[in-house]
């Protein structure tokens, strides 16, 4: 990540809208940006004059309302400039575009989170805060923004004081071990003493972890995706479990032409994102392509997956194997990993089925399918239980890695393993670089600049403009 050059994004969600927002962040931004702009503001911003300046973009000649902000009192730290035009994805492209040539090697466009790093960077934001912009992008339900703003709110900094106290003084204590190590009789702390003393603020910084991945199973809400063929009344189902009718559900096949998705509570508290799809078919058409990748990609992205059969075509009269194979083919053309789970869920259970019926519990079958109805509401609750049910299951499986994505999770548990190092080591020199790193790691977590690989784990997940 080189630090000299201006940084440029786009940084209004993508999509036309009255207005969009280019911003731009480094040492000569105002330089840069006011050479792309005309009028009075362009020279006031080429002066780094704080405020908004009203100019004209130099190409094509739109008006643009431009917010100037020199270092250090900026969001990043250095001097940032923000154009306001009116919302054009191109004319936005353009924007950038224009300073990037006319910068001549002195800017470029972000990285994702790029903007976030240099704010850590130049002190103006703690990893932690960062985190909790991340973790507030990603939010997909209510519960996860909650999640997210109690991320600053709920840190624990009288705790890690403590920590760092407790660790500063056996640090203290060891490294007195070494420069007294030739004067006989002189112990400066027992290694049973030292070991307690490090375990204790290892298994306080562990609970602190368990704590931070509460937080990350609120804000990754688990993602069920309803799929199966056209007409398999998917939408109606989506609707149903919803309580209300966000999905258009029609007799035609090919209603739904795009990921739908909609936060549902799950009744334990948790919430789950539910996804209702195109329907499944061989696709011909370029449109109908389209509507089958929207799918796929929603299935890839499914912690739970449940596949919706009306039970009326031909599969339902040619019996049980036939219809295990077809299902595990079917299955096979599905992008699903084989960790996520499958519920089967049999729509339209108030309608007689054709020919011979499958049952709907039979060990003999590919996995026990949920019989249901969107129209009377028939087993809606069992199915609303399993997917709770599976949802629980996956978050106990997941939270794991998840909670390690968050800046404060990686700090913290790196803290933890430097004082499980400490503790395995005897030659105190190497004890005492364990401990340092530990406190390094937990003085990130408030403030000081973590070192950039360190960084660069925390800000992956950020999106461009941010
Ligand atoms: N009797 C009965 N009809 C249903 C039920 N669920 C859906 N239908 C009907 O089945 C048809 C298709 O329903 P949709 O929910 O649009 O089906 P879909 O799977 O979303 O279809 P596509 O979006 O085209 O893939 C509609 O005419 C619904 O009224 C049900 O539980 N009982
Ligand atoms: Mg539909």
């Amino acid at each position: 990540m080189d630090a000299a050059s201006t940084i440029l994004a786009v940084a209004s969600p993508p999509g036309p809208s009255p207005r969009g927002l280019v911003r731009a962040s480094g040492r000569d931004a105002c330089a840069h940006v006011a050479a792309t702009l005309t009028g009075p503001g362009a020279q006031a911003i080429a002066a780094r004059a704080r405020g908004i300046h009203v100019a004209r973009l130099a190409d094509p000649p739109i008006p643009v309302l431009v917010a100037c902000m020199p270092a250090s009192r900026s969001a990043t730290g250095e001097d940032c400039v923000e154009v306001h035009a009116p919302g054009n994805p191109a004319l936005l492209e353009r924007i950038v575009d224009a300073v990037i040539a006319r910068a001549a090697g002195g800017a470029r466009r972000a990285h994702p989170g790029e903007f976030s790093v240099r704010a850590v960077l130049h002190g103006r934001m703690t990893a932690t805060q960062a985190d909790a912009v991340a973790h507030a992008i990603a939010a997909e339900t209510d519960a996860a923004l909650a999640a997210a703003r109690s991320m600053e709110t709920d840190d624990p900094a009288d705790a890690r004081r403590a920590w760092s106290g407790e660790i500063a003084d056996v640090l203290a204590l060891v490294e007195a071990g070494i420069d007294f190590t030739d004067q006989e009789g002189v112990v400066a702390i027992e290694r049973q003493d030292l070991e307690r003393r490090l375990a204790a603020v290892g298994s306080a910084i562990d609970t602190a972890l368990r704590a931070a991945e509460g937080v990350e199973r609120a804000i990754h809400a688990p993602r069920v995706v309803l799929c199966g063929p056209p007409n398999a009344g998917k939408s109606s189902l989506f609707n149903a479990l919803l309580g209300r009718a966000r999905s258009v559900e029609h007799e035609l096949r090919g209603t739904t032409r795009d990921a739908i998705e909609a936060a549902m509570t799950l009744g334990d508290g948790t919430e789950a994102v539910l996804v209702d799809v195109p329907g499944l078919e061989e696709a011909v058409e370029r449109i109908d392509m389209l509507m089958q990748r929207r799918a796929m990609d929603a299935i890839a992205r499914a912690d739970v997956v449940v596949a919706c059969d009306d039970g009326r075509g031909a599969e339902e009269t040619r019996g049980h194997d036939a219809v295990r194979d077809a299902w595990d083919a079917f299955r096979g053309t599905l992008p699903i990993p084989a960790t996520v789970p499958v519920l089967r869920a049999r729509t339209k259970c108030d309608l007689p089925v054709a020919g011979p019926r499958e049952p709907d519990h039979d060990a003999g079958a590919p996995a026990p399918r949920i019989a249901t109805s969107a129209r009377t509401g028939a087993g809606l609750d069992p199915l609303r239980a399993a997917i709770r049910d599976e949802c629980a299951r996956t978050r106990s499986r997941t939270t794991g890695t998840a909670a390690l994505g968050s800046a404060r999770a990686v700090l913290l548990a790196e803290a933890a393993s430097a004082l499980r190092a400490a503790c395995a080591e005897q030659a105190p020199e190497l004890v005492a670089a364990w401990l340092r790193t530990a406190l390094d790691r937990l003085g990130e977590v408030s403030g000081a600049i973590p070192p950039d690989d360190v960084l660069g784990r925390i800000f992956a997940r950020f999106c461009v403009g941010k």
